[in-house]
């Protein structure tokens, strides 16, 4: 197939912007450089908003003026910032938008997802900064959801563009509705329990109108209107498929790093390999739509 080719840096084309986009793969990911995220211009939030989609990871180095403040405020520049997250609580009362995962609390990512897709309108995007890291160890992977389509033969294309995927949260969070005493909220919907949505398994992203192959093992749980061997064996499929190296880009992360992903065209995964020495992450969430399937659009 043939790949977008870009020249490995390239200026924002937003007057002003002075920043400058470095592209890690041919497809996904770019170091940002030239700017501080606590400070940044008008122009600058417009182009790192315009270039999400675009590169669908950008990861930025020493990011230290960073704090849980700067960090919502960041966001509300570049979208509307959610609740941390629909059932597990934010990092403090003063900052119910951030949620932390924290080794040191069970808090690990180590199985491939997309951020909350156990909910009707996913978040559109995350970002991430690294706050505790272990000596070696705890990278982040994301992989290229659209470039996973785009890699499938012609027939499984439009296989996958008539299917429909079951996502439910239970697994991953229902231990942690289940001990919580006050209900839980997110997105003004009240959480009692986690109720299972459907999403398209083929997602257009409406920012570009690209095709991204939408499932995830961190929370689907079944492909609707097919056998339990026809789900059990397509998912595993797209998802051996989806994961493949050449859709990765890997982030070796230091203390101020951020890192921001399109969460329409991306899953992700946090390597657990650094045993019982500490890693604390804080991610906000930005507000996204239902997502749409092929026919719809
Ligand atoms: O800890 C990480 O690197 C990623 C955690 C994660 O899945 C997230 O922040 O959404
Ligand atoms: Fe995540």
């Amino acid at each position: 197939m043939t790949l977008l080719a870009a020249a490995p840096t390239t200026p924002a084309d937003l007057d002003g912007a002075a920043l400058e986009f470095e592209r890690l793969e041919p497809t996904i990911g770019a170091r940002v450089h030239g700017v501080d995220l606590s400070s940044a211009t008008d122009d600058q939030v417009r182009a790192i908003r315009a270039a999400l989609a675009e590169y669908k990871v950008l990861f930025f180095a020493g990011q230290h003026d960073l704090h849980p403040d700067s960090q919502i405020a960041l966001g509300r520049r570049l979208g509307e910032v959610t609740e941390g997250h629909p059932v597990v609580p934010g990092v403090d009362e003063e900052h119910p938008e951030i949620y932390a995962l924290d080794s040191s609390t069970g808090g690990f990512a180590d199985v491939w997802h997309t951020d909350l897709t156990f909910v009707r309108r996913p978040p559109l995007g995350s970002v991430l900064r690294a706050v505790v890291l272990p000596p070696t160890g705890g990278d982040t992977q994301w992989a290229d959801l659209e470039l996973a389509y785009r890699s499938l033969s012609g027939p499984v294309q439009r296989l996958a563009d008539q299917l429909v995927a079951v996502h439910d949260g239970t697994r991953e969070f229902g231990y942690y509705l289940a001990q919580r005493e006050e209900r839980t909220k997110w997105e003004g919907e009240e959480y009692r329990a986690l109720v299972p949505v459907e999403h398209p398994v083929v997602r257009v992203n409406p920012d570009t109108g690209r095709k991204g192959l939408f499932v995830n093992p961190g929370f689907v749980s079944h492909l609707k209107d097919v056998s339990d061997a026809e789900s059990r064996y397509l998912l595993d499929l797209f998802y051996a498929h989806i994961t493949k190296p050449e859709h990765i880009v890997r982030h070796r992360w230091s203390v101020g790093d951020v890192a921001m992903w399109d969460n329409r065209s991306t899953v992700h995964y946090a390597n657990r390999d650094y045993g019982d020495t500490r890693r604390v992450m804080h991610r906000i969430t930005l507000r996204g739509d239902a997502p749409i399937g092929p026919t719809a659009s």
